[in-house]
């Protein structure tokens, strides 16, 4: 049933190094646990880290969550650009924590990585070296104050869409994180839709500072959902596990009809002419993504990817001290509590 399952390569230095890798077929034993782990899913049940899972199933979730965390990390950078800008003390108050969140949630996200065998290094080195992936959203500068207040509304409401069914992953510390992450992610989204109203009722210039903050983000929002059902590869399988609970281009068209209201109470314009209501659907029809300019984002080139990685790997240089330093207490807080015993 899992056909990924079993399709793993075969060890690099084996017997059959250099040869084309084969599946080998499962064993009794395998059988067993493999539908043991089936009628698990199947009933909506919980996998947790000691539990027997396909190798593929972790191989999904550590792509996936890695690709989360390190979201939520490089997710710091736009918005962290206006904390020294920020127009008021409590403006700069509220962002302070939002910002620092967000390093929350990478955290919780790395450690549910950690149980499934892959270390922080490992996946920080992955990220680094620009093999892993993060959301191509914060690829794009935040140009003016209206665009923090844009992406607490949008980017944070996509991210709620997104993330609300992940409390019902099958994984149970993936899901487990996620309570959490969409409790706080919830504050992120009202704060900056508060923070628009303020704006949206002030002078003409800072109500179009605004709209060109929408004009903007709109469409890189769409596209944060992943690509189109037809073209994600991941999704078939990451829904017959129960890790995704609903298709990219289900959530997508959740957010644009949960969005559509909301621009309208805040009295801005969203940027798309073939934006209407479709009655007959039920939904709101919305015009065609440039997937091209995602595929670049996702692959490296977009306007931000070179700033936002050298931003991250000179942060972690520069923390190394903080790492060897807390290693160090460790060390001495676990020798103390030896003698002790
Ligand atoms: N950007 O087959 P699918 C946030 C990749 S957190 C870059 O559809 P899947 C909080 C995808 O990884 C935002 N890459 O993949 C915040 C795959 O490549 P791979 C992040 C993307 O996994 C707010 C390939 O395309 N949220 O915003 C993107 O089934 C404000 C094919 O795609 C999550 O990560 C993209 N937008 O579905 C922080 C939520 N979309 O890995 C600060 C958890 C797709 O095979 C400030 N993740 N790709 O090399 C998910 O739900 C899923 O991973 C999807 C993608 C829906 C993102």
């Amino acid at each position: 049933m899992y056909t990924q399952s079993f399709s793993v390569p075969d060890a690099a230095d084996g017997p059959s190094a250099g040869l084309k890798a084969v599946a080998r077929p499962p064993n009794e034993a395998e059988r067993e646990l493999l539908a043991r782990f089936d009628t698990r899913i199947d009933a909506d049940g919980r996998i947790e880290p000691r539990d027997w899972m396909p190798d593929a199933y972790r191989k999904t979730l550590v792509r996936q969550i890695s690709q989360h965390a390190h979201s939520e990390i490089v997710g710091m950078l736009p918005e962290g650009n206006w904390i020294s800008r920020a127009p008021s003390l409590k403006r700069k108050a509220i962002l302070l924590a939002k910002v620092q969140d967000e390093g929350g949630h990478g955290l919780y996200l790395y450690s549910a990585a950690e149980t499934l065998g892959t270390s922080r290094e490992q996946m920080l080195d992955a990220l680094h070296s620009g093999q892993a992936k993060y959301s191509s959203i914060f690829n794009y500068p935040t140009l003016t104050w209206a665009d923090v207040g844009v992406i607490g509304w949008l980017v944070d409401g996509a991210a709620i869409m997104n993330q609300i069914p992940l409390c019902r992953c099958s994984y149970g510390p993936y899901a487990r994180a996620m309570v959490r992450v969409c409790k706080e992610e919830s504050f992120h989204q009202r704060q900056g839709y508060e923070s628009l109203l303020v704006q949206m009722k002030g002078t003409p210039a800072q109500q179009g500072m605004v709209q060109d903050a929408v004009n903007r983000w709109w469409w890189k929002c769409l596209a944060m959902f992943g690509p189109p059902d037809a073209d994600s590869p991941n999704s078939q399988q990451g829904m017959r596990w129960g890790i995704k609970r609903f298709s990219n281009d289900d959530l997508r068209q959740k957010f644009v009809d949960a969005t559509v209201p909301q621009a309208q109470v805040l009295g801005v314009t969203l940027p798309d002419p073939d934006l209407k209501w479709n009655a007959a659907r039920g939904h709101h029809d919305y015009g065609a993504i440039d997937w091209d300019e995602f595929w670049q984002v996702v692959n490296g080139h977009g306007p931000c990817n070179q700033e936002r990685l050298a931003t991250r790997v000179k942060a972690h240089d520069d923390g190394a001290w903080v790492r060897e330093a807390a290693a160090t207490h460790a060390e001495k807080q676990r020798q103390r509590a030896l003698k002790a015993a």
